[in-house]
């Protein structure tokens, strides 16, 4: 965010109560709040009993005696598959809908409740026929179909751990998550929809395995694309030869709360992305608490649509556990929102009756950008609660939501949490917060959040500082897997002292002079781009990995469309020089970002140099290169080796 509309945020005055008949509707009353105040641990563990069935009930509630290691309803048992399918089932809803999808090339397919629980058994017994039990990790690497969802379902059912990696994602990030957590089977597709064209899946899998050290046992291969696949025979088998064979029954076995649920790779950082490991009883109560209470859902009515991909933490939580605990109706839509047309999103919204709409401030400038002319083509009156996650949402672009697309009157709850912290943090509840604009608000009941300075002492509003949360939560992670000793350092080591433990989240923020939380961005080496997280060292070892580079840095610039962009500097080895004119190095190096991490890490701007600004002791300054890249006034060099390298970067780049 660029720092002159900071001010601007602070100094919002505008408010927008809810309805009196919003209010009137709302599931949430303000008793949770009091409820949450007077017993914190008490009141997460009402929401458990009464959002979930379990097998074997907890009388626990948290054991912090591990601490940073939470556990959540530990002595009780449940099944989370369970939970989100067959009690719907058994409680009379198996003909609503779960999922109505919405393929990117016009292809559609809807599943009840009672459909969604066969398919999720048949998976269960044909992965579990591949030798998949209890703790194993299966690796998923779908395009957004309901296979994503059945998949993952399928592997919670039966215990074990899923490790889904982002379609989007290269073979080299592929290849390193699956080794990361030693997955047994990977379940793919052959290729998914992309902006009008087939993707290929299945071939980066086969490049993530073709070292042949893989831990990975056989490749489970749904036909999507129907583009052309190589065969490894006795390793690759196809979703339609051994899902649709298999039985339909499938009893599921409750396991213990704590059993870990899934590992989610995000960016730190450190060059590695780190495996965020979380767990099941807290994870879904929390994660079903915030979906019903933030969105006001209810299931009977409501149709509600999160755009996310289910390869980020907001496809784990508010397209998968989250509204299937809470038996809602929801759609699934496969692609990009201008394919073929600018307003596939409306269209669909229009087509489905959606009426809770989440998405990320991204995705709501790009709108703003092509003008209200496209959505007002389409009847979006059934909306009634809209969303916003990933990054700040500016004024400007949470007023357009409203005006333009919530019909003026629509509430938006400005959601603020991380893949860390698995469910909803801070955010407004529609039917009892006074709205204001740019700003994520209040903790949500039973989740205790500080702004503290550097110095560690609480900040008092109005005032800036640090952003951590002071007590365990439900939907915490348990840790990094494998590596218990990053999780520490990481998490807590900055603010913890005495036996007293504070995560910090790596978020900078603001309290208001009411009190809400207006949050200003990561602090650290990581960027947001497009309300994705990336690692400014991840990019830069991308970038060093290619033999023309000597060194790079990389840092997050202010972008008015994707929020922040990628903008590198980098020096050219001697050697190398002549063997490409400026235009093809940036060229090349482009693509070798996106083929080592992704499309979405490739840079905006990659600025050739022939050195970089570091202080004495080498570190390089960013913060230097960050003015460079805004077109601002070069900030303080005087902790420069050489204080002459700015002069020489920004006379180049004029
Ligand atoms: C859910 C998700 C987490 C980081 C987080 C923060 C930023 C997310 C935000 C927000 C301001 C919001 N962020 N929601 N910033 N307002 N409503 O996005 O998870 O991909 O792990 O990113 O995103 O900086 O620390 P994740």
């Amino acid at each position: 965010m660029p720092s002159n509309s900071i001010d601007s945020l602070l100094h919002e005055d505008r408010q927008f109560p809810p309805s009196p008949e919003f209010a009137a509707n709302s599931i949430a009353d303000p008793s949770l709040y009091e409820r949450a105040a007077a017993s914190r641990v008490e009141f997460w563990a009402d929401q458990a009993r009464e959002l979930l069935d379990w097998e074997t009930p907890f009388t626990t509630a948290l054991d912090w005696s591990g601490a940073p290691v939470a556990k959540w309803f530990a002595d009780g048992r449940l099944n989370v598959a369970y939970n989100c399918l067959d009690r719907h089932v058994l409680a009379g809803h198996g003909e609503r809908i779960a999922l109505h999808w919405e393929g990117e090339n016009g292809d559609t397919a809807s599943y009840s409740y009672a459909e969604l629980t066969r398919a999720v058994k048949q998976a269960a017994n044909a992965i579990a026929a591949l030798g998949v039990g209890q703790g194993d990790r299966v690796a998923i690497y779908l395009p957004v179909i309901p296979e994503a969802v059945i998949a993952m379902l399928a592997v919670a059912r039966l215990g074990a751990v899923h490790s889904v990696v982002f379609g989007g994602f290269s073979s080299e990030s592929l290849r390193s998550r699956i080794d990361d957590a030693g997955a047994k089977l990977v379940i793919t597709a052959d290729g998914g929809w992309r902006k009008g064209k087939v993707f290929p899946l299945k071939d980066a899998v086969d490049g993530a395995l073709a070292n042949g050290t893989s831990t990975v046992e056989h490749v489970l291969v749904v036909r999507r694309g129907h583009n052309e696949v190589q065969w490894t025979v006795g390793r690759d088998l196809w979703w339609h030869d051994e899902v649709a064979t298999a039985s339909t029954e499938h009893e599921a076995e409750g396991f213990e709360a704590e059993n870990p649920l899934f590992i989610l790779y995000t960016s730190g950082t450190t060059g590695k992305p780190k495996g965020i490991l979380h767990t099941s009883g807290g994870y879904l109560t929390q994660v079903a608490f915030t979906h019903r209470n933030v969105f006001d859902l209810h299931p009977e009515t409501d149709v509600y649509w999160c755009t996310a991909d289910v390869g980020w933490i907001t496809g784990h939580s508010y397209v998968v556990y989250g509204p299937l605990a809470n038996g809602a109706t929801q759609v699934l839509y496969e692609g990009t929102p201008d394919t073929p047309h600018p307003g596939r999103w409306w269209e669909i919204i229009q087509k489905y009756g959606v009426t809770i709409f989440y998405t990320a401030p991204t995705a709501i400038r790009s709108f703003m950008k092509a003008g209200r002319q496209i959505p007002a083509q389409f009847d979006l009156s059934s909306l009634r609660v809209l969303g916003s996650v990933g990054e700040p949402i500016n004024p400007e672009a949470w007023i357009w939501y409203r005006d333009v697309i919530g019909a003026g009157t629509a509430p938006i709850v400005d959601t603020w949490w991380q893949t860390e912290t698995g469910g909803i943090m801070i955010s407004a509840l529609p039917g009892i917060t006074n709205l204001k604009p740019g700003s994520a608000q209040v903790p949500i009941p039973g989740i205790k959040i500080d702004i503290l300075g550097e110095d560690g002492t609480r900040v008092d509003p109005p005032a800036g500082g640090l952003l951590v949360v002071s007590e365990p939560w439900p939907s915490m992670l348990r840790g990094i897997w494998g590596d218990p000793e990053r999780f520490v350092e990481t998490y807590w080591s900055r603010f913890s002292k005495d036996g007293v433990w504070k995560y910090f989240a790596g978020d900078g923020a603001h309290v208001d002079s009411d009190g809400d939380i207006v949050l200003l961005g990561r602090v650290d080496d990581v960027m947001n781009v497009s309300g994705h997280r990336l690692s400014t060292a991840e990019i830069e070892s991308a970038l060093v990995s290619n033999p023309m580079v000597a060194e790079a840095a990389v840092v997050g610039a202010a972008d008015e469309a994707t929020g922040q962009a990628v903008v590198a500097f980098v020096i050219i080895k001697t050697n190398q020089k002549d063997a490409h004119t400026t235009d093809e190095a940036v060229a090349l190096l482009k693509a070798h970002v996106a083929q080592q991490i992704g499309a979405i890490a490739r840079p905006r701007q990659i600025f050739i140099v022939s050195e970089l600004p570091k202080t004495r002791s080498g570190k390089i300054m960013r913060r230097l290169l960050q003015d460079v890249a805004e077109g601002r006034e070069i900030g303080d060099t005087t902790t420069l080796a050489d204080s002459s390298v700015m002069t020489v970067i920004s006379d180049k780049l004029k």
